[in-house]
């Protein structure tokens, strides 16, 4: 089996394209929070192509859909996630390719950067039309909650438990969002300046609003999801510089982001397997 992208929009294809809402969505239904080790999933999802691809096999969807999990040594979590996600996205006839991006050694985590090498790396296998950007710890419990992008950048993660499934603040842009790849590009990805906890998810909303796009949202019964308990990480303290950095947001985007992210990363490795697609990145925090 060898992974296949189509260069060719649905529209221009003769398979049938994909309903844009599937007929047996599970709506609302529990998480599954069994411990599961990674060969029983390999086991589990033979529909998994090679780098972690998973596309319908009786229709063609409108778009290729690249989710991207930045990662450090949350190997339970991670596990639990695809546990989840693969047979979410199975049911909503997605096109999609899960990559992980691990950040190497001990250097303070930066999701933000993460998400950016996500996005350079991913963009060398296929030009996704879609690109999810996903915490290792959501787990969506809706299937209404499509994974697709539209004409403004989404906002998945609107009611989480540790919220009591309520949205956190009016402005919350964290969790999971998705942009379309040109929306990505035009808001110039991520900050990579966040170096810590905190803040970078809100810089990207800055980002998206002075390009004038609007985030969107579905509803909260819609757009729910479990976090998966879990501490504080070792080697991502809260950034104290981020209030400051956040007020600066709007003036930093054309020039530092997506466009500068490659000065401070290299690529250690890049792992085909069958649930995902495994980068390995050093990230230098100080360039
Ligand atoms: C906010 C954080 C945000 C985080 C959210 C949920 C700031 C300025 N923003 O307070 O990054 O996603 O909590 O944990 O710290």
């Amino acid at each position: 089996k060898t992974t296949k992208y189509s260069n060719k929009t649905s529209s221009e294809t003769d398979k049938n394209v994909c309903p844009e809402k599937p007929k047996d969505l599970l709506g609302l239904r529990l998480g599954n929070y069994s411990h599961v080790t990674k060969a029983e999933l390999i086991e589990e999802f033979t529909q998994m192509e090679p780098g972690g691809h998973l596309r319908p096999q009786n229709c063609t969807p409108g778009q290729t859909v690249a989710i991207l999990i930045p990662y450090r040594n949350r190997n339970s979590h991670l596990l639990v996630l695809l546990h989840n996600l693969i047979p979410f996205l199975t049911r909503q006839n997605v096109d999609v390719t899960l990559f992980v991006i691990e950040q190497a050694g001990n250097s303070t985590f930066n999701r933000g950067a993460l998400f950016n090498v996500g996005f350079l790396e991913a963009e060398k296998f296929h030009r996704f039309d879609c690109y999810i950007l996903h915490d290792v710890d959501m787990i969506p419990i809706n299937d209404h909650n499509l994974y697709r992008c539209s004409e403004n950048p989404r906002h998945f993660a609107v009611a989480v438990n540790k919220h009591n499934y309520k949205l956190l603040y009016s402005n919350y842009f964290g969790g999971v969002v998705g942009l379309l790849r040109s929306q990505y590009l035009q808001v110039n990805g991520n900050s990579n300046l966040y170096i810590g906890w905190g803040a970078e998810d809100d810089d990207l909303l800055v980002r998206v609003r002075a390009k004038n796009l609007t985030m969107v949202r579905y509803d909260v019964m819609t757009a729910r999801y479990d976090m998966i308990k879990h501490k504080r990480d070792k080697g991502n303290a809260e950034n104290p510089l981020r209030f400051a950095l956040l007020k600066s947001a709007a003036r930093r985007q054309d020039v530092e982001g997506l466009n500068t992210v490659s000065k401070h990363y290299q690529v250690l490795d890049i792992k085909l397997e069958t649930l995902h697609t495994w980068i390995t990145v050093s990230l230098n925090n100080s360039g």
